[in-house]
């Protein structure tokens, strides 16, 4: 409870922080967006990472304000950004299942981008397959009001969940996002490789995109590449950014 009271404090006194960690085509190299990671920064023990305080906000209900807070500040952001003539795509915000199966999420949404005067476009929302395993008729509607709107949706940390694969033919999903736990070892263990590349392969005959999180290393990069994979994030690029480390990296010729 002193930890939830203190996570209420943080988001009164203005202490979440987002950074933003860039994406890029795989082919390219174009940057083709970035995605937003909550950080806490705390007042005597510094950056706080979300592994620590997200259960937390989880367990206490209290990511469904934060987590608006959240789709607000990385909308307000990306519209500076756009406002600025930075070539930033789009922004993918991290959408817990409660916030997302909360009565009127799309609509909440809609507000947002109304009020910060971002194209729908400009966001993409990634959701967990575990809110998709929850399978209920709900999560269908409020995936395709989205769609509706012209707002991208990801699937965060695929094939880690229930992974029951019918459920990227029922729901209205464009990104797979290649969890870290496969993408980490593809370049050096034969398992993980043959997941990566099942997966690639399954997301093409979908018609859908894939993005590799966690590459570090130019060996990975090949491997991914080579496998059809569409885009990619990871400290081989950069890590998660302050908001002005973000801008001065996209502004910069590479
Ligand atoms: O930034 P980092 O890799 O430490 O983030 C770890 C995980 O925390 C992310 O993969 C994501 O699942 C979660 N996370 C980060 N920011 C947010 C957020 O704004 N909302 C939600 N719901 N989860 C987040
Ligand atoms: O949404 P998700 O839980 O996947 O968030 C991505 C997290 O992974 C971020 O918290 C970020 O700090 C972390 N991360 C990003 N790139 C890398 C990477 O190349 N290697 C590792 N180990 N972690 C990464
Ligand atoms: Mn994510
Ligand atoms: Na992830």
């Amino acid at each position: 409870l002193d930890r939830e009271n203190s996570l209420r404090d943080a988001l009164a006194h203005g202490e979440f922080v987002l950074f933003y960690q860039p994406q890029f085509d795989i082919t390219s190299g174009t940057l083709i967006g970035t995605e937003a990671l909550l950080r806490w920064q705390h007042g005597r023990e510094g950056l706080i990472q979300p592994s620590v305080f997200i259960p937390i906000l989880e367990e206490s209900g209290l990511i469904v304000t934060v987590g608006e807070w959240v789709l607000r500040a990385a909308c307000r952001q990306q519209a500076q950004w756009q406002a600025q003539g930075l070539a930033i795509p789009r922004v993918a915000v991290n959408v817990s299942g409660k916030q997302f199966l909360k009565p009127n999420f799309a609509d909440l949404v809609a507000g947002i981008l109304h009020d910060e005067g971002l194209p729908a476009s400009s966001l993409e929302l990634e959701i967990t397959e575990t809110v998709l395993a929850s399978n209920n008729q709900m999560c269908i509607d409020v995936l395709r009001q989205l769609k509706t709107m012209g707002i991208a949706i990801a699937i965060d940390d695929f094939g880690t969940g229930y992974s029951s694969l019918s459920y990227l033919k029922r729901f209205p999903v464009d990104v797979i996002k290649l969890d870290r736990s496969f993408v980490g070892e593809c370049d050096i263990n034969g398992e993980d490789a043959a997941i990566c590349s099942a997966i690639i392969s399954l997301a093409r005959s979908l018609r859908l995109d894939t993005l590799a999180e966690g590459v570090e290393r130019a060996e990975q990069l090949a491997f991914l590449r080579t496998e059809g994979c569409d885009s990619y994030q990871g400290f081989i690029a950069a890590p998660p950014l302050p908001a002005a480390d973000l801008a001065a990296f996209a502004q910069k010729p590479r």
